[in-house]
Parts: structure tokens; sequence; C-alpha cells
């Protein structure tokens, strides 16, 4: 059932046009696809597709294409320059880290093999900016275990911590940076020849979003000096997101991960033949609520072992009982079906999105505005998050297909102005995957060129100025 479409007319006091703008802030269902027909998903074969075993698509696969281990992003093969009457202003990237070893939490009781990351060194360590301070060595981990030290690991034995960016996931960081490098500043001539005042980074509490960044940072500045990586703090952080928002909370609990929720639990209960056979290899215990109350465990262990070519695992005490590709693929496809889901199809979806991740939106329009009228001088942000982040942006994009944003999923907003035209206007294209974001919000479309103030109103009519309706939503049980 869908709510009445609203539409809000609003009193909205343009920066830019001094115009009223008109705009529909209702939900809209995404498209029909195999991602949210849950009989076919349970049904089917294989991942559509989709492809989930390296950062490199085989040959002859076209870039674009979903790939859980290195999303695709702004490159200047695909990239479109758009008309010449278009002058680029303002750019303001966000992007998933690259692929990474599963969280502990992911880890299954018992591993059946150890994971190494001797072949890379997690920097870590203060050192005062004051150039008369005293420097410090540029010291790193290294994570080992000791004899003496009588409690096991908990998941994998080896070198890296669970979770941290894996080599290969460095690797993919700086291709990332130089790919974007190589179409905003080769292509566009558009990114300045030097960091300086007018480009700046930002990350999350969680280290492994700092990994990424260093590699990305030199994928395109080519720079080994300082640079300064913006955050907020930990209780507050808009980009993670981790700012505590008690209405937006219960309100996904109240449809999705946890609830009782009769067309919620419909797949659980299908896939409990899948589930019991995969506990059975894993050892992971048939009355765990986290491994079963979804399928966000199961898909992140067998999902990293694949992006890191390691083998599916096998039962540590009979190794003739693996999990099977099948098994795999349509634990693969279950983790789509969710993140359509909790995200795009279930009409609560987009309030409880506002409520959760309203707060960077706020700070986006804020800084779009803020180059618009010259008060800021950077013109190009970059954000390095996660896939509760990237998940919650489409969700208040409306993205017409939602997926699971795999690793380095990128959405860059893109902000332009048309030469020998009103010159207050401004125009936004958004980049989704390194192609133009479809929307199924009528007002937002397809958003190439789509008016600035458009755009601006619907986040402004969303989140409230200086984000006040967030804080509102955060209040209110759902
Ligand atoms: C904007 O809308 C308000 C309220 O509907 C109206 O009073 C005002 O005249 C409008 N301004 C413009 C420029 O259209
Ligand atoms: C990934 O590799 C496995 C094992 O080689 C293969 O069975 C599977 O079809 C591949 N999956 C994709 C999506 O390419
Ligand atoms: C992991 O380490 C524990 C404790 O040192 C050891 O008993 C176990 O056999 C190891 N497992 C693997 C798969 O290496
Ligand atoms: C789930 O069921 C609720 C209550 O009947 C309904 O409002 C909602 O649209 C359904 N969600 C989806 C994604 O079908
Ligand atoms: C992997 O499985 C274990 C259960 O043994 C779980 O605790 C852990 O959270 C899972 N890891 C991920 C990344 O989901």
């Amino acid at each position: 059932m869908r709510p009445p479409k609203t539409l809000f007319s609003l009193l909205w006091l343009p920066l830019v046009t001094g115009q009223n703008t008109t705009v529909d802030l209702g939900w809209h269902a995404p498209k029909k696809t195999w991602i949210n027909d849950l009989s076919g998903v349970l049904n089917g074969e294989g991942t559509h597709g989709f492809y989930f075993n390296g950062s490199t698509l085989p040959l002859g696969t076209e870039y674009g294409t979903y790939n859980w281990c290195n999303m695709p992003h702004v490159r200047p093969e695909e990239y479109v320059v758009p008309g010449s009457e278009f002058t680029l202003e303002y750019v303001e990237v966000i992007h998933r880290h690259h692929k990474r070893t599963p969280y502990a939490s992911n880890t299954f009781p018992k591993e059946p093999y150890g994971w190494d990351c001797t072949n890379e060194g997690l920097f870590y360590y203060g050192q005062p900016l004051n150039p008369s301070g005293k420097a410090s060595a540029s010291s790193f981990w290294s994570v080992y275990t000791s004899d003496a030290n009588p409690f096991a690991p908990n998941g994998f034995n080896g070198t890296c911590q669970f979770p941290q960016i894996t080599c290969g996931g460095l690797d993919d960081s700086w291709q990332h940076g130089k790919d974007l490098y190589g179409v905003y500043h080769d292509l566009l001539s558009f990114l300045p020849e030097e960091i300086g005042d007018r480009v700046s980074y930002r990350v999350t509490n969680n280290v492994i979003t700092s990994q990424v960044a260093g590699m990305l940072v030199n994928g395109m500045y080519s720079t080994t000096t300082d640079v300064p990586l913006q955050i907020q703090t930990s209780s507050i952080d808009s980009l993670e997101p981790a700012y505590s928002c008690f209405g937006a909370s219960a309100l996904y609990s109240s449809y999705g991960v946890g609830s009782t929720a009769a067309n919620w639990t419909e797949h659980l209960k299908l896939a409990k033949p899948l589930f019991t056979s995969l506990d059975a290899i894993s050892g992971v215990p048939a009355d765990s609520t986290d491994w079963h109350k979804s399928f966000d465990h199961y898909y992140d262990n067998l999902s990293a072992r694949q992006c890191h070519a390691k083998p599916l695992p096998c039962n540590t005490n009979d190794a003739s009982r693996c999990v099977t590709q099948d098994q795999t693929d349509t634990v693969y496809r279950l983790g789509q079906y969710e993140y359509s889901f909790i995200y795009r199809d279930s009409p609560k979806s987009l309030q409880a999105a506002v409520g959760s991740y309203g707060v960077f939106l706020a700070e986006l329009a804020q800084n779009i505005r803020d180059s618009v009228s010259r008060k800021s001088r950077i013109i190009y942000r970059h954000n390095v998050a996660h896939d509760g982040s990237i998940s919650r942006l489409l969700s208040i994009l409306q993205v017409d297909v939602m997926v699971w944003v795999g690793m380095g999923s990128e959405v860059v907003f893109e902000i332009y102005y048309r030469r020998g035209s009103d010159n207050s206007k401004r125009y936004i294209r958004i980049l989704w995957g390194g192609q133009v974001l479809q929307s199924s919000n009528p007002s937002l479309g397809k958003v190439d060129m789509l008016e600035l103030d458009v755009f601006l109103a619907y986040i402004d009519g969303l989140v409230g100025n200086r984000a006040s309706k967030v804080i509102d939503l955060c209040r209110t049980s759902a």
C-alpha cells in the first residue's frame, strides 16, 4: 500500500534564483527487477551478471557492471563530458571504502584457514603540527599472536585486523583516486595542481576509511606529504553515520532487520533450509540471532573470501562438507533483496533514511550553497564512507534500482553553471557508479542538469534548514 502522495509547496527563499520551487517530497516505489522479486531471488540461480570474484572484471565484461569487490566509479574511459555551454563549479564525491577483511563479528566460530596481511602496514601515530615540535617515526601496526596468550583470536588466525583494508583494497583505493584525477584534472582541467585550500578530504571514525584515504590522495596528487583528513567526533559523525537517532532506529526495526513484520520475515522463513545447511558447515549456532536475523553475516563472510581469491569454507572437522557456489550465489541474491527492501521497497525507508542520514544531506546542501555564493573556496570535497552511508544516501535520492552497495561504491554531485544564460542559475548532475543517477521520485527523475533549486528544495523539504527536521525525527518514536 502506498501512502498518499504529498506535494509540498515550499515557502523557501532560494539563495540562487529568488523564485519559489515546488517539489514532490513523497516516497516512490523503485523499479521491479529480479532484485525485489522474492520468488526469483529464492528460486533463481547465479547472480544475474553481478560479479563477486575479485577487483577486476573478466575480459569482455563491460565496465559499469556490478562488481561487489570493486564497484564502478567515474573514470576517463566512460565519463560523459557535458555540453560546452556548461561549466563545472563544484564537485562532492562520496564513496564506500574498498575491499577489506571481514569484520570479526562476521567470521565463523572456527575458520578453516588463516588470513595474512604482512604485505602492508597500518600506519598509526600522532605528531605535533607545530614545526618546532618533535617529529614522529613513521610507525605502523604489526598484528601478532603470542604462545603465552592462551586465548585464540575470534575468527581467522593470522596477521590482519578484522577488519582492515587488504593490500588489494589499498591498490583499488589508489586507482580510484587516479581515475577521479584523470577526469576532474586531466580531462576537465577543474582540479588545481595542488591540494591547497580548494580540495578537502573527509573520513569517518572507523579507521578503515583513513586507510583508503591515504592511498586515494596519493593516487590523485602523487604526494606523500601531510594531508589533513576532516573528521567529526565519533558521537555525532554525520558521514558514518554515528549520531544517535532513536526515531530512525525504531523505524528501521519496525519493518526491517529484527522486525516481526510478515513481509520482512517471509524470506528468512523461506530460506531456513539454506541457513540450516550453512550453519552445519560454519558451526554458527542455530540459535544465533545475529546470524539469522538477516543474511548480512553470511554475505560478508563469503564475499570477503571470494574478493580475495580464497576458497569457500569447509567444515573444520569434516573437510568434505563445504559451502557450494550455488549456496553462495543464493546468499548474494538474498543480500541484494534485503538491501532493496530496507532502503527502497519499504514505504517507510525514506523517512528512516532522512532521520539517520539527513545531517549529511544538510551539510551537502550547505557546501553547495557556500560554493555557489563564493563563501567557501573549496571546489572539491571527497568523503570516504561505508555501505550504511551510501545506502541511506541512495534511499533519500530514491534510486530506481537499489543494490547492496559494494566496495568502492561511489556517488558524485556535480554543480554547473550555464554560460550565456541567466548566470545566477545552477544545475546539478548526480553520477552513481559513474552513470547518471535515475530516481523514482518525479521531481528528481534522471538527475542530469536538473535545476539546482529543485534539488535543494527537495533536500531542504526533507531535512529542513540545518537539519532541523532531522532533530524532530530522531526524537520521536516510530
Ligand atoms: C512564493 O510563494 C509565496 C507563497 O505561496 C507567494 O506569496 C510569493 O508571491 C511567491 N513568490 C514568487 C517569486 O513567486
Ligand atoms: C566465481 O567463481 C566461481 C568459482 O570459479 C564460479 O563458480 C562462479 O560462477 C563465479 N561467479 C561469478 C559471478 O563470476
Ligand atoms: C588457529 O590458532 C589456534 C591457536 O593457536 C590453533 O589451535 C588453530 O589450529 C589455528 N587454526 C588454523 C586454521 O590455523
Ligand atoms: C510490508 O507490509 C507493510 C504492511 O502491510 C506494507 O505497508 C509495506 O508496503 C510492505 N513492504 C513491502 C516492501 O512490500
Ligand atoms: C562472521 O561470522 C561470525 C560468527 O562466527 C560472526 O560473529 C561475525 O560477525 C561474522 N562476520 C561478519 C563480517 O559478518
